[in-house]
This record gives C-alpha cells, structure tokens and sequence, in this order.
C-alpha cells in the first residue's frame, strides 16, 4: 500500500499540524517539502493538489485533502487505531470542532495578520492593534479551561491541542505569553512540551521565527535544509 503524501513545510504552523498528528497516531507518511520560498505553493502543478495555493495539503490515493484541519481529522477517522484525538462521542466531537474552528478563524487569523505584513516588507514590527488582539486571544484561550480540565477539550489530548498548540508556538515569540497574567495556558504549555513530537514542533517555530526576524531586519532568510523537522 502506498503511503499517504504530506506537502509540508517545518515553518509553518498548519503544517505542522497534520504531520504532527500522523505522527500521534502512529503513521508514517511521505514528506515533501514545498519549496515556498520559490514559490513552489503557487505554481500551476501545486494548486491541482490545493486550489487555495497553502501549505499544507495531503495526498492519499486519488484523494487530496487540503487545510490542515481538515487533514487532521481526515488522518484520524482514517488511519488512528482509537478515537481519542477526535472523538466520536457528538458532544465530544462538538467541543472539538469548536476549538479548531476558533483555531482557524481567530487565533491562527491573528498570527497571519501579525506576520503577512513584516513577510510583505511593509512593516517592521507588530503594531499595537495586532498585539492586543493576539493577547485577547490569549486572554480567550485561558477562559476555555474549565477547573480541573487539563487539555482544551477535557482529559485527554485531541487534534484541538495539536492545531492551538502549534500555532501558539509561533505566536509566542511575537507576543510572548506572560504566565502571571495566563497561567493555565502555560501550564498546558508545560504539558504540551512532554509529547514525543515537542522537539519537532518547536524547530519549526523556531524556524518560522528566524524567518520574521531576518523579514523585520531586512536581511535575507537563508532556509534550514529541507527535512521535515
Ligand atoms: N487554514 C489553512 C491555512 C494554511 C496557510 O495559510 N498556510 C500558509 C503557511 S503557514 C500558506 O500556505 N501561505 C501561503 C500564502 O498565503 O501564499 C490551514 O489550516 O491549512
């Protein structure tokens, strides 16, 4: 059988995502790196796997599923041997989808208007506007956690975790999470940080925010080698 694609690139948040979820449940994918500094993502072959021209997308069989939400869940129903990461139970389930769709609407969003901007050479720095709505954002994911609930949707781990943790990774070294003001998410943070796939979701980060820094200093960004950490 054929292993399922993942056209992937470490910087970037949603990427790491779906990879991160594959390798969660245990399945081991082809990676291919989308060389987005060429613009790989936007030419003509690219967009027949996804139309909207973004990293990441997945390939499996005849199938091409795009937006990284979308993949986790699909890996999921799919591949994983049990349904933690995306319960089957409706309410479960609900709570889930609300916490990725508050993923990609606002705290993703929030990431992408901060940095689209400094990619895009028009600003140097976060403006103040981007920075209150990052820390309302903030402010709103430390309300999710009700008294002695340990993950976003309850007891265990779900792909909700995996999308707001990958994204905060990178947000955090724009508008860093000040652990007084919120405290639960750091220590969900903590607990996040001993899963087997911390090391690679922090390189990408760490990756990404190279990125914004050589984009803010108007150097040039010299990419890590293409590898899929
Ligand atoms: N909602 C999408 C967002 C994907 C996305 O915006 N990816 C960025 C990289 S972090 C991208 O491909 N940007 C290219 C562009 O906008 O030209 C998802 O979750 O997959």
């Amino acid at each position: 059988m054929r292993r399922p694609t993942l056209f992937y690139i470490p910087l970037s948040p949603p990427a790491r995502t779906a990879l991160i979820t594959a390798k969660e449940i245990g399945l081991d994918l082809e990676v291919k790196i989308v060389d987005m500094f060429s613009g790989e993502h936007k030419s003509e072959k690219y967009r027949k796997i996804n139309p909207l021209a973004k990293v990441p997308a997945l390939s499996d069989d005849d199938v091409y599923v795009w937006d990284s939400h979308a993949i986790a869940i699909y890996l999921v129903e799919r591949y994983a041997t049990d349904d933690i990461l995306y319960p089957k139970d409706i309410l479960m389930r609900t709570k889930v989808n609300q916490m990725l769709f508050f993923e990609a609407t606002i705290l993703f969003q929030r990431l992408y208007d901060t940095v689209v901007p400094i990619y895009q050479q028009k600003r140097k720095e976060p403006t103040q506007e981007n920075i209150n709505s990052v820390h309302d954002a903030y402010e709103l994911l430390g309300g999710f956690f009700q008294e002695d609930q340990k993950y976003f949707c309850g007891s265990h781990m779900t792909i909700a975790d995996i999308s707001i943790w990958c994204t905060l990774l990178s947000l955090r070294f724009l508008v860093p999470i000040d652990e007084h003001k919120y405290g639960k998410l750091e220590k969900w943070l903590k607990l996040m940080k001993t899963r087997p796939t911390y090391e690679l979701n922090q390189n990408g980060a760490n990756q990404h925010y190279g990125f914004i820094k050589a984009c803010m200093e108007g150097k040039a960004f010299v990419p890590a080698p293409r590898t899929s950490n």
